[in-house]
């Protein structure tokens, strides 16, 4: 009897939310980061993409998707970083600059979550997976002028996120942060990561990162980028992956 309404009672706690990610993993930085940032308590699940952990029959019962992240909340899962964030915001008492009230600020914030898919982070994923993973997938260098026009593509983003969304205010919707400044400083850093300097020519956008990382803590900033700074490791850990062989139909079909 006892050991019955214990288990009642277990059931009836409510679970910590469970986050499922890889920090090398931009969307999943980006929710990483505002939760940590914003105090909201939750378990850390990895699923290491590098050990293509998203294949695992485990993680298929908790997304058909088969990619991070994913919020798990009781029984509600759900993926898509911008999505968890946003769900994280209207769950939790977070302060209004992260995704303010103010019905034209918040669409600023949303016109930049809108336009950064196929942009900043659609550019800075290709020149990463360039950069880290061309070369032992493919067998061979990046050709010259593939890696040329992924870089102008990458410029080109980096200039409309300078010129059109920061202009020469503080952060993207004004005086403080938001989500919008997260999700584009983690795209930032995945090109970072692989050695090549986003900021370099661009003292504005640099003077932004910094209050990014200032508003978040630069420990909290270190501690979700601490992977991707290491990034040129991960040639050398998936030559000896067994995934490797499933990544290269991937690859073939997005470079060739
Ligand atoms: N639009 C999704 C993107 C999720 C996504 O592409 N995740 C990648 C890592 S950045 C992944 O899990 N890839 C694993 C795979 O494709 O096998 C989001 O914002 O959450």
């Amino acid at each position: 009897m006892r050991a019955a309404a214990a288990g009642r009672a277990e059931e009836r706690r409510p679970r910590t939310m469970e986050l499922y990610l890889d920090l090398h993993s931009q969307p999943c930085r980006s929710v990483f980061l505002f939760a940590r940032a914003a105090a909201i308590p939750f378990e850390f699940k990895l699923v290491d993409l590098s050990k293509g952990q998203q294949y695992s029959e485990e993680f298929g019962k908790i997304s058909t998707s088969r990619k991070v992240p994913v919020m798990k909340d009781g029984s509600f899962v759900l993926t898509e970083s911008t999505a968890i964030l946003e769900y994280l915001v209207q769950k939790h008492a977070v302060e209004d600059h992260w995704l303010p009230a103010d019905l034209q600020q918040r669409a600023r914030v949303n016109e930049y979550l809108s336009w950064q898919h196929m942009n900043l982070r659609a550019h800075g994923s290709k020149v990463f997976l360039l950069k880290a993973l061309f070369p032992v997938i493919m067998g061979s260098e990046v050709p010259k002028e593939k890696m040329a026009a992924a870089l102008e593509d990458l410029n080109q983003s980096l200039r409309t996120l300078e010129e059109k969304f920061l202009q020469s205010k503080a952060f993207i919707v004004g005086e403080k942060i938001s989500l919008a400044d997260l999700v584009a400083i983690v795209e930032i850093m995945q090109p970072v990561g692989v050695g090549v300097d986003a900021f370099e020519g661009r003292p504005a956008l640099l003077a932004w990162s910094d209050r990014v990382k200032t508003a978040i803590g630069e420990k909290l900033f270190a501690e979700g980028h601490e992977v991707i700074m290491k990034a040129s490791g991960l040639t050398q850990e998936l030559q000896n992956n067994s995934e490797l062989e499933m990544l290269k139909p991937k690859f073939r079909k997005l470079f060739s």
